[in-house]
């Protein structure tokens, strides 16, 4: 009966893996072995002048790269960011040196956590837009990316077509 239970599950939850991950592959961008996927910021309020972008980036390559800054259509500056709790504030600084992606690694650019910050908004980003913008590696360069403009609360990746929790 357990053993009946345990494969029930499994079949249950890979059958929710492949819902939730087929509809991501569709915006992912790659440059050289990094891969870069579903790039993403929010729908600005009213007049806003900054907005944060997020992306995962994984490097199947051997060598490590670095994620220094990047460009976005519509925005002055683009600068590397970390969200951090210091003594139970939430904090942010940039980070001169960038985030470093080592061989095998995925580092998730999220909010509260790493982001881009976009600085100087000439007009605000409405939900749906695709911002076309780039990102700059040590080694890479500059890979072109979209963002997707998602929802003025979105606090993570949502999977297109997907209901909001
Ligand atoms: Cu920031």
């Amino acid at each position: 009966m357990l053993h009946f239970r345990n494969i029930l599950r499994a079949s249950l939850l890979s059958a929710a893996l492949t819902i939730t991950a087929a509809p991501l592959a569709a915006h992912e961008f790659k440059a050289g072995s990094l891969e870069i996927d579903h790039p993403w910021t929010r729908a600005t309020p009213t007049g806003a002048k900054t907005a944060a972008g997020y992306m995962t980036i994984t490097n199947h390559g051997t060598a490590p790269d670095r994620l220094v800054g990047g460009s976005a259509d519509g925005v002055e500056t683009v600068e590397v960011h970390q969200m951090s709790v210091e003594n139970d504030l939430m904090k942010m600084r940039k980070l001169d040196d960038g985030v470093e992606i080592k061989p095998g690694e995925t580092v998730e650019f999220k909010p509260s956590s790493y982001h881009l910050m976009m600085m100087g908004l000439k007009s605000g980003f409405k939900q749906g837009a695709m911002i076309k913008g780039a990102l700059a590696f040590e080694k890479a360069g500059k890979v072109p990316v979209e963002f997707e403009v998602q929802a003025i609360g979105a606090t993570g990746a949502e999977a297109h077509g997907h209901h909001k929790h």
